[in-house]
């Protein structure tokens, strides 16, 4: 950088959608087609259109994953929807460096961000538009759509967290959240 110079960010988000416009951004989406395995019910699962979003998720990675110091900041949309009465959710994860912690918070629409610690006792919070969540470490995290319109939630991690996806596929959440008279319970 230039002394004294009075520059433009070299990213932004756009203020309606939440999109990341700029340098060093990466964008993922997962379709039902990708979500095997993550839902209770996967006869339910494989009776919708395997194409159908469920989530997407861009960040912004200014430096090389693993950097310690560094942070990433990202932003998630899930669409509403459910597998059979599960809601639409993010897959969830703990750290790979379980010692790492990270900010969630909520944007817009409705939903629940789903809490494990390690002797897998698992709670919830509520997000909504300015909802903040501190999710401590060895915590695993996910989120799930409990409204009818997209859920857009913002987060900010270090970039030396990693993330571990096996323990969550191979042990899950020791509890879901299902719609059961029209409202979220965790079972
Ligand atoms: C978030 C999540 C994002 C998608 O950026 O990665 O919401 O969820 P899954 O990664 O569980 O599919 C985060 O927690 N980063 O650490
Ligand atoms: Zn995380």
């Amino acid at each position: 950088m230039n002394h004294l110079s009075i520059n433009y960010p070299t990213v932004s988000v756009e203020p309606e959608s939440w999109f990341l416009e700029g340098k060093n951004i990466t964008k993922s989406e997962k379709r039902i087609k990708d979500l095997g395995n993550v839902f209770a019910n996967e006869a339910a699962r494989q009776l919708i259109n395997p194409d159908l979003l469920v989530y997407n998720v861009q960040a912004h990675l200014p430096v090389k994953e693993g950097t310690p110091g560094g942070l990433y900041f990202g932003t998630t949309i899930i669409q509403p929807g459910k597998v059979g009465n599960e809601y639409f959710m993010t897959r969830g994860h703990f750290h790979a460096n379980a010692d790492r912690a990270e900010y969630y918070w909520g944007v817009q629409g409705e939903g629940m961000l789903i809490l494990m610690d390690e002797y897998r006792t698992t709670w919830a919070e509520k997000m909504f538009p300015g909802s903040l969540h501190y999710i401590g470490a060895k915590i695993a995290h996910r989120v799930a759509n409990t409204g009818e319109t997209p859920l857009i939630f913002g987060a900010c991690w270090p970039s030396d967290a990693g993330h571990n996806y096996e323990e969550i596929e191979l042990q899950g959440f020791s509890a879901r959240l299902l719609e059961i008279e029209g409202k979220p319970f965790l079972k």
